[in-house]
């Protein structure tokens, strides 16, 4: 699958530049090309410099509301983002169509912060414009919410992203939401090293991208999985993950016919693929059941030989057993290596109890803020009258 990335604010831009990356690896890995185009977009003159491998022309690097906020950024008012998106988002929609093999990429993905200003407002709006200008194309967005301490800090953040998710949600065609702090939990190593998280936010899209788009027939899969499965498998919230297993040794193995250690080995390399898949449904972009979503999808990727008729049943039963409720796609996409990864996608989820928290907290507190704001406007109205027998000097 090929995408055209339009990355939104500081956030959405340098998790925009990992997929630029990802690209130059299936360049040298599979001599293929697995983005057409990744657009920077920003009100922050400063944020757009800052990107490392995005184009640093200025049809990747799109600055939006330059006359507004003199290219200074607009302070996490997403409200602000929104508007700069409504008035600059021409900007956004054209240069797309500058990159020569644009006609052959198959969807948009769009990526920001959600509780930033300039990405989190103009996500939605710039969704809008591409889906109406360029019909047939579905628009993904990939958004990443706040670390814990964000929220705790700066209810904006909460707020910011509630609005964020509702209004993207109403326009995408898909949402991938990516965790910050999950990440955070995963690897406590991480820190707050926001390069390794970005890396690792991007990397479960790799393999997927690749499947279908690997020209050299020795890794076309017995089931490919092409643009068309992963366009079908996609609708509403989502959640990405990936999980791999070391296979020692495992094809060579699987050679030697009706020994009996050969039944042994069998069954512990299906073991290992499911614990594959096991370690990418922990490794979830989001917290979420895998029994609330509607559609699946998993990819299989590792030796061709390992990817035996069994396993692949084993692990389609089991995926059918985790994710009940879920039309179930797959592919495998044979390669080298002793590993053998899993990419999980989880899609049409029902239910993520973590955006239900966020738009009860921003309810909340949108409705504690329009009390407040009645009670200061009724306050001043008192003062004014206060003094209303006063003479004025103007
Ligand atoms: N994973 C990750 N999160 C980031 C990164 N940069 C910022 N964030 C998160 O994104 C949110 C802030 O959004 P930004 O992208 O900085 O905001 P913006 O869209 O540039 O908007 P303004 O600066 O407010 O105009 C916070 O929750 C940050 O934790 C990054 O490089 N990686
Ligand atoms: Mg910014």
């Amino acid at each position: 699958m090929k995408l055209t990335v339009v990355a939104l604010g500081q956030c959405g831009s340098r998790v925009g530049d990992e997929f630029i990356r990802l690209n130059k690896r299936a360049q040298s890995e599979w001599n293929t090309n697995i983005v057409t185009g990744v657009y920077a977009v920003n009100s922050d003159q400063t944020d757009l410099t800052g990107v490392s491998e995005i184009d640093p022309d200025h049809t990747h690097r799109i600055l939006i509301g330059g006359r507004k906020t003199w290219g200074h950024g607009v302070g996490k008012v997403n409200e602000m983002g929104a508007e700069l998106a409504r008035e600059d988002g021409d900007k956004v929609v054209d240069a797309v169509r500058s990159s020569h093999d644009f006609y052959q990429s198959h969807a948009f993905l769009l990526i920001a912060g959600s509780a930033g200003g300039t990405g989190s407002g103009a996500i939605s709006v710039i969704c809008q414009m591409l889906k109406e200008r360029y019909k047939g194309k579905p628009v993904y967005a990939l958004i990443v919410l706040p670390f814990e301490h964000e929220e705790m800090a700066e209810f904006r953040s909460v707020y910011n992203t509630a609005v964020c998710l509702k209004s993207i949600n109403s326009v995408a065609d898909a949402v991938f939401l990516a965790d910050n702090q999950r990440y955070v939990r995963k690897d406590a190593s991480l820190g707050m090293n926001l390069n390794r998280i970005n890396a690792q936010i991007a990397e479960p899209f790799y393999n997927m991208m690749c499947a279908g788009e690997a020209v050299n027939y020795k890794h076309v899969g017995a089931k490919t999985l092409d643009s068309g499965d992963i366009m079908q498998s996609l609708d509403g919230w989502t959640a990405i993950g990936l999980g791999s297993a070391e296979t020692p040794g495992g094809f060579h193995l699987l050679r030697r016919e009706s020994s009996r250690a050969n039944f042994k080995e069998k069954g512990d390399e299906s073991v290992r693929a499911m614990q594959a898949l096991d370690a990418a449904m922990g490794d979830l972009s989001i917290s979420c059941s895998p029994e609330d979503a509607g559609r699946a999808l998993y990819l299989m990727s590792g030796q061709a030989e390992y990817m035996s008729m069994d396993i692949t049943k084993g692990l389609g039963d089991y995926m059918r057993e985790l994710a009940a409720n879920a039309v179930v796609r797959s592919g495998d996409f044979p390669k080298g290596g002793n590993r053998v990864d899993i990419t999980v996608m989880l899609s049409q989820l029902a239910h993520i109890q973590k955006v239900m928290d966020y738009y009860d907290r921003a309810s909340a507190f949108a409705a504690t803020q329009k009390e407040r704001l009645k009670e200061t406007s009724e306050r001043l109205r008192d003062m004014e009258e206060a003094g209303r027998g006063l003479p004025g000097l103007i």
